[in-house]
């Protein structure tokens, strides 16, 4: 077995190097005991103690100090406190200032390398590949830890581009650390799937380097198939049914077996994953295309009670949205119903609105907010009349607000009365004179772009391509923009307001519209 193990490491390393180059340079940054770090920061008088942070009966994490007592993630509050009586509980289950920081930290990142993405609120992974100095004058020696257990050296150059992208990832730890500070976990390789696994060797705040000739080994080292991220329980289910439960049977798994179990795609991509080999790119995360919340609670059968969840929600959700700066056209309202026979049924409304029609951020306390959060309450209420027969008893265990519709607003204060107030356009500093088409805009300093050599700027052209939405064939292209509109602002406008402006661009074609007050107008670019 062991020599059959020996060819087989072989075989695949030669796969591996000639799917998977190793061009690219990964950092992958996972922040120590998050939620806890952000308690601590909140309420230094935490430090140095065992610290759990709490929602609902678990410790969904605790710090390092209560690690070494014996708790673990996820265990069970009164396990945890049987392990350490001492421990500190706080209660994580607002995760606000949990989104705050990991906007922050996305924010310092970005400063490295236009292409960040996000893993939920505490990991991201950074493509510095374009940072590389080719042929330096010296080399550099690797900063942290080095993963490298065999005695081959990858000739490609690998070896000093790592060593670079190990000396990035130490200046990015250590800005978080100086600006925000917050400690964390620094892993540098080829691809997104071993700088993710490589960066958990060392913790707490340290980092690691994987050299590329020890891939397969960091893939052997895993104790389960569930520790290769992209394997959920769903497919280890399915493949513990094919009496797949260890890498090594995952790596000599027959193709058509586990087509047959998976479907193609999902079968190849994971058993290119068991080899180490992720092709995958930074995907550049994006702004969320709507804002929300939902609240789940005891069953609540009056309107009384209905308005006054909605209020606490609206409020926490008016928050978030001030905070992102775009204003939102759509508002939706979710309702779980709670049937006689106890199942649940969710449904949802939406509807247009007019945003921004207080005088300033809903979170201040001004009469001109209080109105808005007013019309926004009645819009509500609305909208639950539509989902609950009121007249009827009724039932309901779950109510959720969310905005979408963003247009590219910013914080510029628009003319009085204008309707710009409500969808005010942010001139992009990239656009050029000559407009990109939609689906090659960029949302970065397309200098960077420009650096890139031809093959990988295509790539991440296309690959930023995919990341947007399938064209709707309703959406409007660039040239079907009314003269003067900011295409950017009229591409997300709900159908029914485009072809009423649409309608407009005709008739003042035809006729001298002397009325100030139409629609067209409001749209029309800040000159
Ligand atoms: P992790 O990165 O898994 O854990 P961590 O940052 O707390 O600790 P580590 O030092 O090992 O990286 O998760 C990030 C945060 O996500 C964590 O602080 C709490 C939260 N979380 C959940 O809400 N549910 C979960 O099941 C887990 C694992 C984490
Ligand atoms: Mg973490």
């Amino acid at each position: 077995m062991e020599e059959e193990d020996g060819d087989h490491d072989f075989l695949f390393s030669a796969a591996a190097q000639s799917t998977d180059r190793h061009e690219r340079v990964i950092v992958h940054i996972d922040i120590d005991c998050y939620y806890a770090q952000v308690e601590m920061i909140l309420n230094p008088s935490l430090r140095g103690k065992p610290l759990g942070i709490k929602q609902k009966n678990l410790v969904v994490t605790c710090n390092y100090e209560a690690r070494a007592l014996g708790v673990e993630k996820l265990m069970t509050i009164k396990s945890a406190l049987e392990k350490c009586p001492s421990l500190i509980l706080a209660n994580g289950e607002d995760l606000k200032n949990y989104r705050e920081m990991s906007e922050k930290i996305y924010k310092v990142l970005q400063s490295y390398s236009p292409f960040v993405e996000k893993l939920g609120l505490d990991e991201n992974f950074v493509d510095v590949t374009h940072k590389i100095v080719k042929s330096p004058e010296v080399q550099h020696v690797i900063s942290g830890h080095t993963f490298h257990d065999s005695e081959d050296i990858c000739t490609c150059g690998c070896t000093e581009r790592l060593a670079q992208g190990s000396l990035i990832a130490q200046k990015m730890r250590d800005h978080l650390r100086d600006e925000l500070g917050i400690t964390s976990c620094g892993g540098i390789a080829f691809n997104k799937l071993l700088a993710k696994l490589v960066g958990t060797t060392h913790k707490p705040n340290q980092q690691t380097t994987l050299l590329s000739t020890s891939s397969l080994s960091l893939i052997k080292s895993l104790k389960h198939l569930r520790n290769i991220p992209g394997i959920g329980s769903a497919i280890n289910r399915k493949l513990e049914v094919l009496g797949i439960n260890t890498i090594e049977k995952l790596q000599s798994a027959e193709m058509c077996k586990l087509t047959e179990a998976l479907g193609g795609k999902t079968a190849n991509q994971i058993q290119q994953l068991s080899f180490g080999i992720d092709n995958s790119h930074v995907k550049i995360t994006d702004r969320p295309k709507s804002i929300g919340a939902e609240d789940g609670f005891i069953p609540i059968r009056s309107e009384g009670e209905v308005r006054k969840k909605l209020s606490c929600l609206l409020n926490r959700v008016l928050e978030l949205v001030e905070k992102d700066g775009r204003k939102p056209c759509q508002l939706k309202l979710t309702v779980r119903k709670l049937h006689p026979s106890s199942h649940s049924v969710r449904e949802s409304r939406q509807t247009t609105i007019e945003y921004g029609t207080g005088t300033g951020s809903s979170t201040q306390q001004g009469p001109g907010d209080e109105k808005q959060k007013m019309k926004l309450m009645t819009t509500l209420m609305n909208l639950f009349e539509r989902i609950i027969d009121c007249d009827v008893s009724w039932q309901v265990t779950l109510l959720g607000i969310s905005f979408s519709g963003f247009s590219s607003g910013n914080s510029e204060s628009p003319a009085k009365n204008s309707i710009n107030k409500y969808f005010p356009v942010k001139k992009s500093p990239l656009r050029s004179e000559e407009p990109l088409p939609p689906s090659k805009r960029c949302r970065f300093d397309e200098s960077v772009l420009q650096e890139l050599p031809p093959d990988i700027r295509q790539e991440v052209l296309e690959d930023m391509q995919n990341q947007l939405p399938s064209p709707d064939p309703q959406k409007p292209t660039d040239s079907d923009c009314p003269k003067g509109v900011d295409p950017l602002v009229f591409c997300e406008l709900p159908v029914e307001i485009r072809e009423e402006l649409l309608a407009e661009e005709r008739t003042k074609k035809q006729t001298t519209i002397k009325k100030s007050n139409n629609l067209l107008q409001y749209f029309r670019k800040a000159s």
